[in-house]
C-alpha cells in the first residue's frame, strides 16, 4: 500500500499562514505583474484566485487580466523550503520509507505499517492532523495499492482531502477520470491517443480499447506502462530517500599559509559552518574527518570516531583541531586547503 501526500496550494497557503489578511481573497504567488505588463509566470495561487481561471504556469499578465484586484506576491523560496523541511521532518516520524517528489509532495510506503486499508486511513488521518498541528497547513492524502492510484486519489478531494481507494475499487475509481490524470500523460501523448481513438476528452476506460501492441507502436516503451496503468496497475517503485551520510566543507587559502592564527581561525569557522549544516539533519554524528592539503598538493586525511553525539560546533572543533594539530606538527609545510567533515551515526537504521 502506498500513501501519496500533496500540500494544498502550497506557496500561497504558506503566505496566507504568514499573513492572515491574504486569506479569503484571491492571492497569486509568482512574477511581478507590473500592472499587466509583467513577464514571467504564476507559481501558484489560492483557491479564490483559481475561481478566476488563474493557475500555475499561466503568464502573469494573463492572470492580471483575469483578476487585477488579486494580491500578487513574489516567490519567497527560502520560506517555502524551510516549511517543506519541517513537513518532511513530520513525514519521517511516520516512516523513513518515503520518496520526496517535490517540495510539497511525497509517497510513503505503507507496507509494514498498515495491514489493511482501515489502518492506512488512520495513518493518513494522523499525518494530516500532525502537519496541521505543527505547521498550520492543510494537505491532501490519497491511499491506494500502488503509486498511481494513490496519486490520483490524493487529487480527488483536494483541498484538505483524504481518499482511500481499496484494491478492488481501483479500476472503477479511475475509469471516468481524464487520461491526463495518469502521471506522465501530457498534452502530446493525449493528442496521439485521441488520434488513435478518433475522440477527444478521453477517459481512462477508453484507453482499455487500445491493444498493447498499438500503444507500444505509438508510444514506445511507455506504451507498455500505460497499458497497465489504465487497468489500475503500476509497477513503479517508491524511490526511497537515501539519508545524507556525511556533511563537510573545505576551503582553499588565497595563499598557502603557515600562519597558526589564520589556520586556526579558518578551522574554527569551518567547524561552525559544518555544525550548522549538520544540525539540520537532527541526527547524531559519530566521526570527524579532517583533510589538509599542503603546498605540494599532497593531501592527508585523519579521522576520529566516538560515541554518537550531537553535532555541536564545540565538539566538531575540539575533535577536529586535535587531528589537525598532530598533522601540522608532523608535516610542517604551508597549508593550501583545509577541510572538515562529519559522518552521521547510522546505527538507528533498521
Ligand atoms: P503543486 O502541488 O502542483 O500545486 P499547489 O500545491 O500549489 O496546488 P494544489 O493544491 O493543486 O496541490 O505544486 C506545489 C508548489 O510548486 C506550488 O505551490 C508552487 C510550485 N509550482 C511552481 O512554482 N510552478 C508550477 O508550474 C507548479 C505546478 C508548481
Ligand atoms: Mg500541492
Ligand atoms: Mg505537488
Amino acid at each position: 500500500m502506498v500513501l501519496h501526500l500533496d500540500m494544498d496550494y502550497f506557496f500561497a497557503q504558506v503566505e496566507e499562514r504568514e499573513n492572515p489578511r491574504f486569506k479569503g481573497v484571491p492571492l497569486v504567488v509568482g512574477a511581478d505583474p507590473k500592472k499587466g505588463k509583467g513577464r514571467g509566470v504564476v507559481s501558484t495561487c489560492n483557491y479564490e484566485a483559481r475561481k478566476f481561471g488563474i493557475h500555475s504556469g499561466m503568464a502573469i499578465s494573463k492572470a492580471y487580466e483575469a483578476c487585477p484586484e488579486a494580491i500578487y506576491l513574489p516567490v519567497n523560496m527560502e520560506l517555502y523550503s524551510r516549511v517543506s523541511e519541517n513537513i518532511f521532518r513530520i513525514i519521517e516520524k511516520v516512516s523513513e520509507k518515503y520518496e520526496k517528489v517535490s517540495l510539497d509532495e511525497a509517497y510513503i510506503d505503507l507496507s509494514g505499517l498498515a495491514e489493511n486499508y482501515k489502518q492506512a486511513e488512520r495513518i493518513g488521518c494522523d499525518l494530516k492532523k500532525l502537519i496541521f498541528k505543527k505547521e498550520k497547513l492543510t494537505c491532501s492524502v490519497g491511499i491506494g495499492e500502488n503509486k498511481m492510484i494513490a496519486k490520483i486519489a490524493s487529487e480527488e478531494d483536494k483541498p484538505d482531502g483524504l481518499k482511500v481507494v481499496k484494491a478492488g475499487d481501483a479500476l472503477k475509481f479511475i475509469s471516468q477520470k481524464s487520461i491526463r490524470e495518469i502521471p506522465g500523460i501530457g498534452p502530446k501523448t493525449e493528442k496521439k491517443l485521441e488520434i488513435i481513438l478518433e475522440k477527444s476528452g478521453l477517459k481512462i476506460k477508453d484507453l482499455r480499447a487500445i491493444s498493447k501492441k498499438q500503444l507500444v507502436d505509438v508510444l514506445g516503451k511507455r506504451g507498455e506502462e500505460i497499458y497497465k496503468n489504465v487497468r489500475g496497475e503500476d509497477d513503479s517503485e517508491i524511490d526511497l530517500k537515501t539519508k545524507t551520510k556525511s556533511i563537510g566543507k573545505e576551503i582553499t587559502f588565497d595563499q598557502d599559509t603557515l600562519d597558526p592564527e589564520k589556520i586556526i581561525s579558518t578551522f574554527k569557522n569551518l567547524s561552525q559552518r559544518v555544525a550548522g549544516m549538520a544540525k539540520t539533519e537532527e541526527r547524531p554524528i559519530k566521526t570527524v574527518v579532517v583533510t589538509c592539503r599542503f603546498e605540494n598538493f599532497n593531501t592527508y586525511s585523519r579521522q576520529v570516531s566516538f560515541k554518537p553525539r550531537k553535532p555541536t560546533k564545540g565538539l566538531i572543533y575540539k575533535k577536529g583541531a586535535k587531528l589537525l594539530l598532530k598533522l601540522l606538527a608532523k608535516k610542517l609545510k604551508p597549508v593550501r586547503l583545509l577541510g572538515i567533515r562529519v559522518i552521521f551515526d547510522e546505527s538507528d537504521k533498521e
